[in-house]
């Protein structure tokens, strides 16, 4: 095994064991089985940015909700999945976003299992990746969205996490209705300009 590899397990331990103030943890973990992942992945912590949550990379963060991101592979790298789940609740992670790809898409699942009761929200990086995905035993669940709608795994993540946060549930509701009002423009342009001249403006 090599030594960073180590070290990055080594890390996830330790400071499961310095029982930090949730407020300096990261709340939302994402972990993908590959780098590979990552754009399928990008929506995750484009939906999360824009409710306000900043990436920890270690330093810690100035706003108050955080994510952090790490690559987990189910296969090439069960010890580190292990360590990832088993220390995410210790962490001060509330909820885990896991993406995978390939028919053996396991990472998701597994750190279902191992993480409980953390809930993890699976993202199918593909098509072939939604059943090994959501294919859950009764008494060990996950959430998942479809196959590579990322964005709104951010989005559930958020709202897990807007139970305990008002600031968060208001941050949601000001997102859902700034959808609403690009929907309504968006209709009353087509409804005023007619199809043909709405598709020959847009
Ligand atoms: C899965 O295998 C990963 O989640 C990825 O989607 C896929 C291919 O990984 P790479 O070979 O690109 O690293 O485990």
């Amino acid at each position: 095994m090599s030594t960073e590899f180590d070290d990055l397990i080594d890390e996830l331990r330790s400071e499961a064991a310095m029982d930090r103030p949730p407020a300096e943890t990261p709340d939302v973990g994402i972990v993908m089985g590959s780098d590979s992942d990552l754009d399928t992945m990008a929506g995750a912590y484009e939906a999360l940015s824009e409710l306000g949550f900043e990436e920890d990379t270690g330093e810690g963060t100035e706003s108050r909700f955080s994510y952090e991101s790490y690559v987990v592979s189910a296969h090439r790298t069960p010890d580190l999945m292990y360590a990832y789940a088993e220390t995410a609740r210790e962490r001060g992670l509330s909820v885990i976003i896991a993406g995978a790809g390939g028919k053996s898409a396991d990472l998701p699942n597994m750190t279902a299992s191992i993480a409980f009761p953390v809930p993890v929200i699976g993202v199918p990086v593909q098509e072939k990746s939604v059943d090994s995905v959501i294919g859950m035993p009764t008494g060990a669940p996950i959430v998942a969205v479809d196959a590579g709608k990322s964005f709104n795994a951010g989005l559930s993540a958020a709202q897990l996490l807007a139970s305990d946060h008002d600031e968060l549930a208001e941050r949601l509701i000001d997102y859902h209705e700034e959808l609403e009002s690009g929907v309504g423009t968006v209709s009353r342009e087509l409804h005023e300009q007619g199809i043909e001249v709405f598709r020959e403006d847009h």
